[in-house]
């Protein structure tokens, strides 16, 4: 039977509305209109995810505390994003490969990365806290939208390898609006790369909204043109989170390429600790998307289902605040760093312009301990 444009197009096509399993008040949703069948997931998974939230927002609070006492430089935080940093990173294994960006510490965290080696970038320590061969998590990236061509290459280079490994990239509403982001789509769609673009729509890319980012229905459609199948998601609904992602996931290890999804949720904070987000958004608008939480939404279910309970709560409260005091400690006590590894790992072969760099401030660092 000759497959028509229209067929392949509605095989493309997402959801209607977001995917919402629960929602905010905690109630289960009825499932109607959704292009693909998204079950519930065990209520075993809905714990763990709950759990790895609660640690990560703590993490997350503490870290931006840190930049106030001047411990770290940057922080760009990634509360009310849990659902997204924790649902995505923990249905993956750590044999599939996890490509960052700046905003993703929670999500490191999450995968298991040392708190310290996550914010070694973030306090300029170097370049990359982490071994990104030996945790298969790619340096937290900053350019926007680079981090995709390499996630589609490692996609690929999974498929190469006869391996059923997956590549999963986050990526801003933003950073869509970039060259790479397209590239990478095409690249991957073409050669059948095993890769899940997961889109954070946090409604912001700095201060210009989502209105003067795109004239797309949603940013899920952007996959269609290149023929990749897209999905949209409540992404402050932990539930959906990994319910769309199973359907990812199965569609990438089944051999079928890429896969992306758009998360609708909110940042909280702002941009980073050098940013006003009063500049640009109202409070009421906070508000509302405080109503949407991610922890409490899935806490309701849980406690519904007798699957939580006060002590488990106290005690999973008192877990992340024990962690957050360790990583205090840690990042209050001042690093010992080579100001020379600046140079390494810049480029697999030094160019001549770095070794002229390298050879100033040796030279500098030289004087310096004669003046001593
Ligand atoms: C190529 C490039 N252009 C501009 C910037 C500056 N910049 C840093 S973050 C940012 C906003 C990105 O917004 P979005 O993709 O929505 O991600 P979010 O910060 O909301 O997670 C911009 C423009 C950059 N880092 N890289
Ligand atoms: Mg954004």
């Amino acid at each position: 039977m000759e497959t028509t444009v229209e067929a392949m197009t509605a095989a493309l096509l997402p959801s209607p509305n977001p995917v919402q399993l629960i929602d905010p008040t905690g109630a289960e949703v009825e499932q109607a209109g959704t292009r693909r069948d998204y079950p519930m997931p065990s209520a075993a998974r809905l714990r763990e995810v709950w759990r790895a939230m609660v640690i990560g927002r703590r993490f997350d609070i503490q870290a931006t505390a840190l930049t106030k006492q001047g411990r770290l430089a940057v922080y760009p935080s990634s509360r009310g994003q849990e659902a997204c940093q924790v649902g995505a990173t923990l249905s993956i294994t750590g044999d599939d490969w996890l490509f960052p960006t700046y905003r993703e510490s929670m999500a490191l965290v999450t995968r298991g990365i040392d708190p310290v080696e996550v914010l070694s970038l973030l306090r300029g320590d170097s370049h990359c806290g982490y071994d990104p061969i030996a945790t298969k998590t790619a340096a937290q990236c900053t350019p926007l939208s680079t981090q995709l061509i390499h996630a589609a290459g490692a996609g690929y280079g999974e498929k190469r390898r006869g391996t059923d490994n997956v590549a999963l990239a986050f990526i801003g509403d933003g950073a869509t609006s970039e060259g790479d982001f397209h590239e990478a789509l095409n690249f991957a769609a073409v050669f059948e790369a095993p890769t899940i673009f997961f889109v954070q729509n946090n409604k912001y890319a700095i201060s210009v909204p989502l209105s003067k980012q795109t004239k797309a229905p949603s940013l899920a459609y952007k996959g269609i043109g290149y023929g990749v199948p897209c999905e949209q998601v409540d992404g402050n609904d932990p539930a959906a989170v990994l319910a769309v992602m199973d359907v990812a996931l199965q569609h990438c290890r089944g051999g079928n390429g890429p896969f992306l999804i758009e998360a609708h949720t909110y940042r909280l904070d702002a941009h980073t600790n050098a940013d006003d987000a009063t500049r640009y958004r109202s409070s009421d608008e906070v508000s509302a998307w405080l109503e949407r939480d991610p922890i409490a939404r899935v806490e309701a279910w849980l406690r519904a289902h007798g699957e939580l309970n006060d002590d488990i709560v106290s005690a999973t409260n008192a877990e992340a605040e024990a962690k957050a005091a360790e990583l205090r400690d840690r990042m209050n006590a001042d690093p010992s760093v080579d100001p020379m590894s600046l140079f390494d790992n810049v480029f697999a072969a030094r160019t001549p312009q770095l070794d002229e760099a390298r050879a100033m401030v040796a030279t500098e660092l030289a004087a310096d301990s004669k003046e001593v």
